[in-house]
């Protein structure tokens, strides 16, 4: 395939060293194009997770050397932190090979307008109806992806597109969308007070792009379900890029032999018994 070039790009939300991450997915994105700005808008490697079990597939490594090499080659790297690695935060105003990392930005489109560039997570000391957060990152969000995994697994072998199941799901559930809207708002004020035309954040796994009261509001979306990113392209225009179905992109490693698919089967057992055990919890937060 040959390098598809946008302007700029931004990618947030890969959870890498989460078995959610659809690495494959990113791997074969970040080899596919080329750009002049490249902004990881946060949660892109989540500490989190790491901390609690170490999954470090060779992929990952893969990913990492990507972005370095795009640095390397001459595109503008920004690595904003969000909440999964804010350890990463510590070194805001540091370069990690020629990757610059900030705790926000402000970028300017090739048609003049400026737009601030911020993970999110920021906003949910603000955000009234976040418990919904509690459940991202939350051994039933883990299930749903490991049941969102096995059921893609299934529509590979039948030759069907790519399917986000929670991604249905949420949108699903009222009590998310209400804490999605609220976030937006809060999204949208904020980059009023910063006197910008917009605001890009990630954090909430949900692709959009709207106007909020003169205010042009982008979400990335993600890399554990949606495979989203926004693409900016020379007149400064920006759109919401769906890796899997716009452009029928394949992962770079496919779940193909006999082994691995017990191996998925056993995850969503393991998923499975982990949310029962947590359940409690969950209730309680929900
Ligand atoms: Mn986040």
């Amino acid at each position: 395939m040959a390098k598809n070039y946008c302007r700029s790009i931004w990618i947030s939300d890969a959870h890498l060293c989460t078995r959610g991450c659809q690495v494959g997915y990113l791997y074969s994105f970040l080899k596919n194009v080329k750009c002049d700005y490249l902004y990881i808008v946060g949660d892109f490697i989540d500490v989190w997770q790491l901390k609690r079990r170490w999954y470090w597939p060779q992929l990952f490594n893969r990913v990492i050397r990507r972005i370095l090499k795009i640095a390397q080659k001459g595109t503008k790297v920004v690595y904003i932190p969000g909440n999964h690695d804010e350890i990463f935060r510590d070194f805001a105003g540091f370069d990690f090979g020629q990757v610059q990392i900030q705790t926000h930005a402000i970028h300017e489109t090739a048609d003049g307008r400026k737009l601030l560039v911020l993970h999110g997570d920021e906003f949910d000391v603000l955000v009234k109806c976040h418990k919904w957060l509690a459940v991202l990152g939350s051994a039933a969000y883990d299930y749903l992806i490991a049941l969102n995994r096995l059921l893609n697994l299934s529509r590979r072998k039948l030759k069907l597109p790519y399917y986000s199941l929670s991604g249905a799901i949420k949108r699903k559930v009222k009590k998310a969308c209400q804490y999605i809207n609220n976030f937006e708002e809060v999204a949208a004020m904020a980059a009023a007070k910063h006197k910008v035309d917009g605001v890009i954040c990630g954090h909430i796994h949900h692709p959009i792009i709207k106007d909020l009261h003169g205010i042009t509001y982008y979400n990335t979306g993600d890399w554990v379900e949606n495979c989203s990113a926004l693409v900016e392209n020379d007149f400064g225009e920006i759109s919401i890029l769906r890796w899997t179905q716009d452009w029928h992109a394949e992962p770079l490693q496919e779940l193909e032999s006999e082994e691995e698919d017990v191996e998925v089967e056993q995850e969503v057992a393991v998923a499975l018994a982990n949310w029962r055990l947590a359940n409690g919890d969950i209730q309680a937060v929900g």
